[in-house]
Parts: structure tokens; C-alpha cells; sequence
């Protein structure tokens, strides 16, 4: 089943004239009401009647994420305050996260584009979804649930946390679709194993994770704990949040909603377009977004695009898995950690040194954080007490900071490794799966 299949099957000449006339009046819109934008134009001599190809796209500087942060909270926004309707926010690299604006139609093209992303997964009309992802300024949470409230799926809002609870409203409620980050749901799993509910009290049967990426095996072990088809969709809070690509029944890469987000691949060192099936960093411009409009936002995150046409009958472009982040941030239970929101902490913290180091593990399938920081001198070196109330009083600003917990671990001074060039603070040992 295809959610809108007329412009999701449409040929591609017909789609390119529509982003076309929707890049024009997305540049026009953002030149004339977000100075941001006008200030980036005129200083290269950049009209808006210049953009007139999709190629001309090319000709627009980039947006970035310290762009945003420059312009906290409201500066990046095209329409006054009252036309606003929601707000959602991420983290960004200080204290201060990224705040994207929805206007009631931004509202509308967000869940349409997530309803198409769950009937491509395979979500029907009578199908119970469970969400799982937190509520609030996070995306993950409120996109999806007007998304599949929009196919007339049945919600089932349960939010992140209280696993046991989680797993008991699953069961009675026979969910059919659980939509979270796939190591919470593969948390679940486990938990569900050593409470020993049998895998026939579950219905589970497709699991739409985001938020971050999953790996083919992990995607096969979900699969095979939940039996359910473990499908991966993208975005990000700075374009819309979820909805703006996910994989079909096929899960042979993540379709783009391309008539909302323009996705090119940069070569992130150059800044050149690169071709399709190019590795490179993905760069998306919302066409119709009328609270916070991006033009030419650099994602940092680094994947291929894929032309071909799907099994499926869609048209649209296929974006790869997220191989990488051309920045420093770790994804963590889903949620965005910045090594200098962990220093910050450090930095201000009496008794401790400069000298941390962060490591990222999957135990089990769960992700856990640990923060190693060296004591400032030997003066409390015995004193048991003081050490255990000093790693509290880390561990609770951490906690604070990054809405998530991390193991703190003190160690003894000149004990952490010392770095003569760039240093490296962050081992991810996910990565050696
Ligand atoms: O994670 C939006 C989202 C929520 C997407 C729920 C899908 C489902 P942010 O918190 O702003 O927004 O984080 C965005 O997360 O730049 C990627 O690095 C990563 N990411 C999101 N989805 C995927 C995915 C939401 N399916 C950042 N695969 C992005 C790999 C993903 N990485």
C-alpha cells in the first residue's frame, strides 16, 4: 500500500518541476523575512531571482548548526510568534539546544510525510502502535504519533521509561507496532526475557525505529527477538524531525520525502556536490517549510543516495544508512551527547582535573555512557566517602545536562592518557561490532 501515491510513484521530471517552483518560494520566503538568510544573500550578491534551476540550488551558501545556535531562539524564524503553533528543541553543542517552529501547516506536512513513511514500512488502519520514544521537545515522540494517528492507526503513547510497565501495556493492550530507538526496544527484549513473559504474549509485528541508525545485525536480532520487521526512518530536528526519510517493506534504504526536503551530498571537506551513490555529507532544504525554514542545512551526518528505482513503486531518491557524523556527537540511547557538554560539567567541578575521557559500550544491546575523569591531586585519594558524594554530585549534573544517565568513574591524577596532538576524549566501542 503506498500512503500518496501519486506523488510518491510520480515520474521525475514531474517532481523536479514541482521542487523547483517550491525552492523559489522557499528562497524568496526566507530572503524576505529571516534577516539570517537576506544577510548570507547580499553579501555574495545573491538574489532570489537568481535561483532558477534546481542546479542553481549550488549557488546558496550553507546553513549550519552554529548558525542556529547564533541565532537562538527565534532569529531563524520566518513568521511572527503567533503563527507558531509548537515549538520542539535538540541539544546543540553548549547549553543551548536547537529550536525548530511548526506552523499549523508545517503540523500537517510533518504527519503526512511520517504517514507515508509508515505505510511504506508496512502500518495499517488496524494496526496498535506503542511509542516508545519520549514525549516532549524531542521529536521522535510527538512526530510519530500524528503520523500514525493520521493512517488511523490506534496510539498507544507510553513514552520512554518504566519498562515494566511498557512491557504489561504491550501485552494487554496487543500492540502491533512498537516505534522507538532500536537499543530501548532491544532493552525491552531483554527485560522482557528475565521477567520470563513468553514471546506469545506479544503481537508485536513491525518495529519503525529512528532516532539513531541500527546495524544489519542488529536489525536481524530485533527481528528475531520480537518477530516483528525492524524498518529504520531519518531526520532531524533542525528540518522537521522524523519524516523526512524511511525504508519500505524492502528495507533497501530509506525513502525521501522529496518533495518537502531537497537532499544533495557534499564532500564535507570542499563543500563540492557530489553524484549519486557518492559517499558524502548529506545537506537537506525544506521546500515548504514555513516556521524555520533551512536552506542548505548541513546534517553532518554522512551517507550515499541512491537513484534507482524501489521494489516498491516509488520513485524517490533512497538515502543509505548513517554511516558516520563528520562532528564530534554520540548518539546514546538516542539521545545527542556532546563531549564539551561533559567537559563543561567537568570543568566546573572543584577536586577533579582537566583530563576525562568518555566511553561509549553496548552492553547487552543497551548503550551506556561512562565518564573517567582524573582527580585535581592526591588530597582525597583516601577519603572514600568524599570520592563517592564527588562522583554523586558529577554523576546528577551529567544527568542534568544530558538528560541521560552515565556511569562516573574517578581515577587517580596522570593516570588518563596524554595527547601530543589532537585529543581524542570519546572511545566508541559500539563501533567495533
Ligand atoms: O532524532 C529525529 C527522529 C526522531 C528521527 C525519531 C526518526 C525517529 P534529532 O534528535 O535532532 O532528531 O537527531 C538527529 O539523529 O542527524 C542523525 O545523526 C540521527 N538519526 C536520526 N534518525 C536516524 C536513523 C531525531 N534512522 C540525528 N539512522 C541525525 C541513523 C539517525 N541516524
Amino acid at each position: 500500500m503506498i500512503w500518496n501515491e501519486e506523488i510518491e510513484c510520480i515520474n521525475r521530471k514531474e517532481l523536479e518541476e514541482i521542487q523547483l517552483k517550491h525552492l523559489k518560494n522557499a528562497v524568496e520566503r526566507a530572503y524576505n523575512n529571516v534577516p539570517f538568510y537576506r544577510e548570507r544573500f547580499d553579501k555574495i550578491g545573491l538574489r532570489p531571482e537568481h535561483i532558477k534551476t534546481l542546479k542553481d540550488i549550488e549557488k546558496i551558501p550553507f546553513t549550519t548548526k552554529d548558525d542556529l545556535r547564533d541565532n537562538y531562539p527565534y532569529k531563524m524564524f520566518a513568521c511572527p510568534l503567533k503563527k507558531i503553533v509548537r515549538l520542539h528543541a535538540s541539544s546543540g553543542t553548549t547549553g543551548k539546544p536547537i529550536v525548530a517552529g511548526y506552523t499549523r501547516k508545517d503540523l500537517d506536512i510533518w504527519s503526512e510525510c511520517v504517514a507515508r513513511i509508515i505505510v511504506a514500512a508496512g502500518g495499517r488502519e488496524d494496526d496498535l502502535a506503542q511509542i516508545v520514544f519520549g514525549y516532549g521537545m524531542f521529536t521522535g515522540g510527538f512526530g510519530l504519533h500524528y503520523g500514525l494517528e493520521k493512517v488511523g492507526i490506534t496510539v498507544i503513547p507510553s513514552s520512554s521509561g518504566n519498562s515494566e510497565r511498557q512491557l504489561m501495556l504491550m501485552q494487554d493492550f496487543g500492540a502491533t507496532i512498537v516505534v522507538g530507538t532500536p537499543s530501548y526496544v532491544m532493552y525491552l527484549s531483554e527485560i522482557a526475557e528475565e521477567l520470563g513473559i513468553p514471546k506469545k504474549n506479544f503481537k508485536l509485528r513491525l518495529g519503525l525505529f529512528g532516532g539513531e541508525g541500527h546495524t544489519e545485525s542488529m536489525g536481524k536480532e530485533l527481528e528475531e527477538r520480537w518477530g516483528i520487521l525492524a524498518t529504520s526512518n531519518y531526520g532531524l530536528t533542525e528540518v522537521i524531525g522524523p519524516g523526512v526519510s524511511g525504508e519500505c517493506i524492502y528495507q533497501d534504504g530509506m525513502h525521501f520525502c522529496e518533495d518537502h526536503f531537497y537532499p544533495e551530498i557534499i564532500d564535507p571537506e570542499t563543500g563540492e556536490t557530489k553524484g549519486y551513490g557518492e559517499e558524502g555529507e548529506l545537506v537537506i532544504t525544506t521546500l515548504t517549510k514555513e516556521g524555520t525554514p533551512m536552506l542548505r542545512y548541513r546534517t553532518k551526518d554522512i551517507t550515499v543516495l541512491n537513484p534507482e528505482p524501489c521494489k516498491c513503486g516509488r520513485t524517490s531518491l533512497r538515502m543509505g544508512k548513517v554511516l558516520g557524523r563528520t562532528d564530534d556527537m554520540i548518539i546514546v540511547k538516542g539521545v545527542n551527547v556532546f563531549p564539551s557538554q561533559i567537559e563543561s560539567v567537568l570543568l566546573e567541578t572543584e577536586h577533579i582535573g582537566p583530563h576525562y575521557q568518555i566511553v561509549v559500550r553496548r552492553e547487552g544491546y543497551m548503550d551506556s555512557l561512562e565518564v573517567m575523569v582524573e582527580l585535581a591531586n592526591r588530597e582525597l585519594v583516601d577519603n572514600f566517602r568524599a570520592l563517592e558524594s564527588l562522583e554523586e554530585n558529577i554523576r546528577h549534573k551529567l544527568r542534568t545536562v544530558l538528560q541521560i544517565d552515565a556511569k562516573v568513574r574517578l581515577v587517580e591524577p596522570k593516570t588518563l592518557e596524554r595527547f601530543t596532538g589532537k585529543a581524542k576524549r570519546v572511545i566508541d566501542l559500539r563501533k567495533q561490532e
